[in-house]
């Protein structure tokens, strides 16, 4: 029997990867699954062979298992309304996703190498001041560049307070969920997770004015965190 709801599976460390379509689903009122996986349970999946390139998130349609984070947070996005029906703006969207990604890969790459043993490819974790030096560059130079073009898009889009046309698409979920995530207020920089640099090298947090330069960025920000669905669902997952 084909289960009804998408089931999203992700690591129980937090955000990451499989917060985007959780906003997706959440704001569109599709209903889903949202699943938790240990680090053991991973291990098990990925000799399996049922993960989707290995790796999570993953979404459980049906029978049909899609990785990649963005292929999933896109079906998300058409299940809720949320991608654009015209083939440009749906184009600029896309882009809008994939500077998501690149910001989260960059981010991710703070924290960990990916390398090939035992002729598999995994992660490896930074050394603590490595960690540090790299993010220090992050919030210096890749933050703003990407929030420069987010926050000009906003500017272009003939008054609207969203990236893409009249009305809220996928992509200005996305651009929420790198906001919150890069927010120096969040917890995810101060307790256990997979942000979290414990002392003497941590606890680092992003700069208090990183967020600051976007007044467009910011409003945006406000819009969707008033949005019923979504500030009921932070009361219980705070970033
Ligand atoms: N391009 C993939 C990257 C997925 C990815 O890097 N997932 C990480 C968690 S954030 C993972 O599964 N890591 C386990 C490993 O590779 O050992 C996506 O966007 O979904």
């Amino acid at each position: 029997m084909t289960n009804l709801r998408p089931i999203l599976r992700y690591f129980d460390d937090g955000k990451g990867r499989a917060e985007l379509p959780r906003l997706i689903f959440i704001y569109g009122s599709v209903l889903f699954e949202d699943r938790t996986v240990s680090f053991e349970e991973y291990g098990r999946m990925r000799e399996s062979g049922e993960l989707a390139f290995d790796q999570l998130p993953t979404l459980e349609v049906g029978n049909t298992i899609i990785g990649q984070s963005c292929a999933i947070a896109r079906y998300a996005a058409k299940q809720a309304g949320l991608y654009p029906l015209d083939s440009v703006q749906a184009a600029i969207s896309d882009m809008v996703v994939d500077a998501w990604r690149d910001l989260l890969d960059l981010l991710y790459g703070c924290y960990v190498d990916r390398i090939v043993q035992n002729n598999r490819l995994i992660m490896k974790m930074r050394d603590a001041s490595v960690k540090v030096e790299r993010l220090c560059e992050y919030f210096a130079v890749t933050v703003p560049m990407h929030f420069k073009r987010f926050e000009q898009m906003i500017g272009s889009n003939q008054g609207s307070p969203f990236l893409v046309g009249p009305s809220l698409t996928w992509a200005d979920l996305a651009v929420f969920d790198i906001l919150s995530t890069l927010d120096e207020t969040a917890k995810l920089w101060t307790t256990p997770s997979f942000f979290y640099i414990p002392e003497p090298h941590g606890p680092l947090r992003p700069p208090k004015e990183l967020l600051k330069p976007y007044p467009k960025l910011n409003a945006l920000h406000l819009i969707i965190s008033k949005t019923p669905s979504i500030a009921a669902w932070l009361q219980t997952h705070s970033y």
